[in-house]
């Protein structure tokens, strides 16, 4: 299986971080955002990474259905849940982690588009936004105690905002966690990378 990536999507990281769990091997193929590759587009005609491409050469996308795929291909080590209570918290967590990644995404993009002249009032929502995450994530902390999913989505949007916003990093018990969850050899191998 190829899996067109780059090396700073948290999105895509959440995928990497499941396969090296699984123990499942991945091509990795780095692709250029900024000039789109055939490859790519023909894969993905909104030529998104992640994208998967299955040996048959069928493919899949976007993150979420991507993860829930390798998750689906053996049961020894389990990221989500197959239990359905479990299984729509985990889900939830990783829709939660999703949409932070993005407003972190959102706010870096308008102030590298516009450096002096970026929208004030929509960069202050997407910081707010980012904190109330994080008041969010640290009051739950016991809920991401197991290791699946959902702490995997958690972290990576938060080494996402600490690569591209280091003005927004996490602080006191929430930095703790994070610490720790970095240790993880998954997530030590996936760092993001400019
Ligand atoms: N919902 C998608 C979002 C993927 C996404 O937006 N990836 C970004 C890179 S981090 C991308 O491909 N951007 C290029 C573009 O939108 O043209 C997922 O979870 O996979």
């Amino acid at each position: 299986m190829k899996l067109l990536y780059t090396k700073r999507s948290p999105y895509a990281r959440k995928v990497r971080v499941i396969a090296l769990e699984k123990n499942i091997p991945l091509d990795l193929l780095d692709e250029d955002l900024q000039k789109k590759s055939q490859r790519l587009l023909d894969a993905n005609p909104l030529g998104k990474v992640p994208t998967l491409v299955l040996d048959n050469g069928a493919t899949i996308f976007d993150s979420p259905v991507i993860c829930q795929y390798l998750d689906s291909l053996s049961d020894k080590v389990v990221m989500v849940p197959r239990e359905a209570v479990q299984r729509i918290e985990v889900l939830k967590w990783e829709a939660f982690a999703d949409d932070l990644m993005t407003a972190a995404i959102n706010l870096y993009m308008e102030k590298v588009r516009h450096p002096q002249d970026f929208h004030k009032d929509f960069c202050a929502a997407q910081e707010k936004n980012v904190l109330s995450a994080y008041g969010y994530i640290e009051k739950n902390l016991p809920k991401l105690k197991s290791f699946n999913l959902a702490p995997i989505a958690v972290a990576s949007a938060i080494g996402y905002v600490h690569f591209r916003l280091p003005h927004l990093k996490v602080q006191g018990s929430l930095s703790q966690w994070f610490e720790e969850i970095s240790k993880r050899p998954s997530m030590a191998q996936t760092i993001p990378v400019a």
